[in-house]
């Protein structure tokens, strides 16, 4: 079993270190005056949490500590994390990879942010729950990727189907999708190439793999790859995914290797897209599914 609490810790022991700590002890006062409120957001800031959300969340915290009459320091911190949680909590329809029911998933993003290795993760959480996963290597760009995926199903126990490098992704999606039917697969997983959101024609692309997913009598999902070490650059990326192609939910994959982990903040709260895994590590049981509630404890723990 996956102890997701230990993997929330691992994936945010550097921002807990760098910034969340420090913001934990401004509330070591025992008042809270003006200044703490300034110093909490040059430090909200500078863990990545974007301007216009460190606003939002001292405004929400301010007016939560007047009217309830929080004077004491610990009183406040703890009333900034239930806004904390409040603002990660995006209206969403739960985790899709939940819903029991079969499933296609489209695994975009754009270069190295985490698509391949986070896609292993997830067929091997689904796999060790009894659910049968398909791959399709749909990234025909690079023959080392398609070798990528290969040798990541080898290693998990899933079928993974691809054609030689440089064919057409629409019909690596289409041959994936027939093998699925045939062998009764529950959760299909497809990769595809990373593409800098800028780019017309990939983002057409993928559009197509989309039309072909959709013919077939299957829930498909759009899964977003984003790599937090990329912080605020990120949400634009995303912005432009959005638009393009419909996003599910995120993928944030590297959480481990930022100190900047309130680009979490930033995400749910800008984006309004849920953040449904973490990828915590380079392992394929480095991941955790994100739980807001979880990752503000992990975070000032
Ligand atoms: N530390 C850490 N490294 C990660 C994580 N996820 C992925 N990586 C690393 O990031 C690098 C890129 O990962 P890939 O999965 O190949 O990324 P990709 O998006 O498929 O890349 P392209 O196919 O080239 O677009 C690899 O070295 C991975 O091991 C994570 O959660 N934590
Ligand atoms: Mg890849």
């Amino acid at each position: 079993m996956l102890n997701l609490s230990s993997k929330t810790d691992q994936g945010v022991k550097r921002s807990r270190e760098a910034w969340f700590s420090k913001i934990s002890r401004l509330f070591d006062r025992s008042s809270v005056e003006e200044d703490t409120w300034e110093e909490l957001e040059e430090l909200l800031i500078a863990a990545d949490v974007g301007v216009a959300t460190a606003e939002e969340l001292i405004q929400r915290t301010r007016k939560y500590a007047r009217e309830e009459k929080l004077r004491e320091g610990s009183q406040v911190r703890s009333a900034l994390k239930v806004e904390m949680v409040n603002l990660l909590k995006v209206d969403d329809n739960g985790n899709f990879l939940d819903s029991g029911i079969r499933q296609v998933i489209l695994v975009v993003g754009v270069n190295g942010s985490g698509k391949t290795t986070s896609i292993a993760k997830l067929a091997y959480v689904l796999s060790k729950k009894g659910k049968k996963v398909i791959l399709g290597a749909a990234d025909t760009f690079r023959a080392a990727a398609i070798e990528q995926l290969k040798h990541w199903g080898q290693e998990i126990g899933v079928d993974v189907v691809a054609h030689q490098p440089g064919g057409d992704p629409g019909a690596v999606v289409y041959d994936t999708l027939q093998a699925a039917q045939n062998r009764q697969a529950d959760v299909v997983i497809i990769d595809t190439a990373g593409r800098l959101h800028t780019k017309f024609n990939l983002m057409e692309e993928l559009k197509k793999v989309q039309r072909v997913a959709s013919k077939y009598d299957i829930n498909q999902e759009t899964l977003l790859v984003m790599d937090a070490t990329t912080g605020q650059n990120g949400l634009a990326q995303a912005r432009h995914f959005t638009e393009a192609t419909g996003v599910s939910g995120i993928f944030l994959s590297k959480l481990d290797g930022t100190a900047k982990g309130g680009i979490v903040l930033a995400i749910c709260h800008e984006l309004k897209l849920p953040i449904l895994f973490i990828g915590t590590g380079e392992q394929l049981d480095d991941m955790a599914p994100f739980d807001a509630e979880g990752f503000v404890e992990a975070i000032f723990s």
